[in-house]
């Protein structure tokens, strides 16, 4: 497309207005603030119009990290961010994007260009069945019937991401509409939506929810991303301190609560589990990430008290003691006030947090015998201890990976809500580099200065490692480390993998976990002008992190090379019975 007609598009003819324009305005009405995305036939002129209102437009290097970087926009703020995306491969690769955000209950709004209208069912340009294809992967799935709907649709989008469990919107737009000009006054948009209503749970419901905590032997109370997402965190923490409570968070619950609060019981969390008899779950469902609430991971008696913002999530692998609906911050203030009414507190030496208290030290000494092992290559844990040394307190930790993101998140801290952003509900590898940015770019118009650790195993890196220029284009001073074993779970030394190759072609005796040894990761960080380091050492990866967290203008990227086969420590869940606890 030539820079003239590119300008002739953008600036419309006097008393008109495009349909891109359309767009753009109606996005800015609701209050959406940044779009992700590829542009392209024919959505350029959508993403031209959306920076001419004041929206902004990141650039990405695939969709489907295009939109990993939306939906965490939209957990970070609360109003949901925009992909953009073309059509046919476009919209299929953001798919990947709206499953995760509806997996995760973020907000999020795809806008896919769409083949002309008038070449429907003829093998147009990318043609696909997008809304069709979308339903599956979104809460609502339109295409505005012309432009004058769009300002509706696209409210109804925004309103749907948001309201109820929030997730995945998708709005359709056909190539025909971007650049069809409307008389302005022919176009009227609508107000803002409203901010959801706030629901409570039933009176009755919350004091029966009080007594079985009042009763609770062992109670366990967890916080989940749900709570986060509710911004629940003063009224979570006073109920932990008032009724002097433990408490486990969830993967991306962790800072709701700071992690070194005395209640947190996290190191002990398979015990926390598995001995608990009253477990409050605060925006948390109990799906594999919590062994589905059933034994043998938990007692068979164990009563839960779900508080969920969604109806079809209460009574899930369980029947629970009490349900409470509603938003997390209202219910738990609900809770709070019965326990104002009839002040009442977990006896802080019970037998309970004597076996919690003990469990937790034993598991720390173990995390820091194994961190302070001097042997090289290293080991994840001393790897993350030093990466913890360094933390800013305010940081926001992005994570992927299998075992650098389990052990990581034992080792990493969290001290405020929403700033951890990892695999989520889904397991998704290749969010990383996405929820980075996303992250990055949140901090830079909030909290300048507040910086962005993305600490990735040397696979999930791969999945968009190409988002490394987007960083460095966007000058987002990210520190990325690539934990690099060499493999997905474990690696090859370069030894063995020699060894290896005299047994035949890689493709027959390679085992899959392979991936190259000795990659050099940090090269596609100086390829764009960023900082490179390559790690080998406590000392090297001390000094390149010191360098690079003083570095505020541009990402790094710091290679770090653990013993291949290093793995995490025995996971201490036993077949425990209640008589052997
Ligand atoms: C999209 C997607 N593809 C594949 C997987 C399967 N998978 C789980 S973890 C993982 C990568 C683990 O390796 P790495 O990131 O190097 O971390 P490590 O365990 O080696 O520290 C993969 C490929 C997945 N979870 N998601
Ligand atoms: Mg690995």
């Amino acid at each position: 497309m030539s820079e003239n007609n590119l300008a002739a598009r953008s600036d419309g003819l006097e008393g008109q207005v495009s349909g891109a324009q359309v767009i753009a305005r109606a996005l800015k009405t609701q209050d959406v603030n940044y779009i992700f995305g590829i542009v392209g036939i024919p959505v350029t002129e959508i993403a031209l119009a959306a920076q001419e209102v004041g929206i902004r437009y990141i650039g990405m290097r695939n969709e489907q990290a295009a939109c990993y970087a939306a939906s965490a926009v939209g957990y970070l703020t609360g109003r949901p961010g925009v992909c953009l995306v073309v059509s046919g491969p476009g919209l299929i690769h953001s798919l990947g994007g709206m499953a995760n955000a509806n997996m995760n209950c973020w907000p999020l709004i795809v806008i896919g260009g769409s083949s002309e209208r008038s070449q429907q069912t003829m093998g147009a340009f990318q043609e696909f069945p997008q809304v069709e294809a979308c339903r599956l992967y979104s809460k609502f799935s339109a295409r505005p019937s012309s432009i004058k709907a769009i300002p509706s649709i696209i409210e109804k989008a925004v309103r749907s991401s948001l309201y109820g469990r929030p997730g995945a919107c998708y709005v359709d737009i056909p190539a025909d509409f971007v650049n069809l000009q409307v008389n302005v006054s022919s176009v009227k948009y609508v107000e803002c939506c409203m901010p959801p209503p706030i629901s409570m749970a039933e009176t009755s419901a919350v004091s029966m929810a009080a007594s079985v905590i009042r009763d609770a032997k062992q109670p366990l109370v967890i916080i989940g991303k749900g709570a986060a997402y509710a911004h629940a965190e003063e009224s979570i923490r006073k109920l932990v301190e008032q009724c002097k409570l433990p408490f486990l968070p969830t993967p991306m619950g962790k800072g709701v609560i700071p992690d070194n609060h005395p209640n947190c019981v996290a190191a002990a969390r398979s015990r926390a589990l598995q001995f608990a008899d009253v477990i409050v779950l605060l925006g948390a469902r109990l799906n594999w990430i919590l062994h589905f609430g059933l034994p043998p991971r938990y007692q068979p008696d164990v009563k839960f008290i779900q508080v969920d913002i969604c109806a079809e999530e209460l009574g899930n692998n369980v029947r629970p003691a009490v349900s409470l609906l509603g938003d997390i911050n209202a219910v738990t203030k609900q809770l709070l006030e019965e326990f104002d009414k009839t002040p009442w507190q977990y006896p802080p030496e019970s037998k309970w947090w004597k076996v919690l208290r003990e469990k937790m030290k034993s598991n720390e000494a173990l995390c820091k015998e194994l961190a302070s092992k001097k042997s090289l290559p290293m080991n994840y844990y001393t790897v993350f201890h030093h990466v913890q040394e360094q933390l800013p307190r305010d940081c926001f930790v992005v994570s992927e990976g299998a075992n650098t993101m389990d052990i990581g998140r034992t080792v990493l801290q969290n001290y405020l809500p929403r700033h951890r952003l990892d695999a989520g509900t889904f397991g998704t590898m290749g969010v990383g580099l996405g929820f980075a940015i996303a992250a990055a770019i949140v901090a830079k118009d909030r909290n300048p200065g507040q910086r962005v650790i993305c600490v990735e195993g040397d696979s999930a890196f791969g999945f968009s490692g190409m988002e490394v220029e987007t960083m460095c284009r966007y000058s987002l001073p990210i520190v990325l480390l690539v934990v690099n074993n060499n493999g997905i779970y474990q690696g090859f030394d370069t030894d063995s993998w020699k060894e290896m190759l005299k047994f035949g072609d890689a493709t027959t005796v390679v085992p899959p976990i392979c991936l190259l040894p000795h990659s050099q990761y940090e090269h596609v960080m100086t390829a764009f002008g960023g900082k490179g380091y390559f790690v080998q050492t406590p000392e090297e990866l001390q000094k390149s992190l010191r360098q690079s967290l003083a570095d505020t203008t541009n990402p790094s990227l710091i290679n770090i090379m653990i013993e291949p086969q290093a793995t995490r420590k025995a996971q201490d869940f036993h077949w425990l019975t209640k008589s052997n606890l």
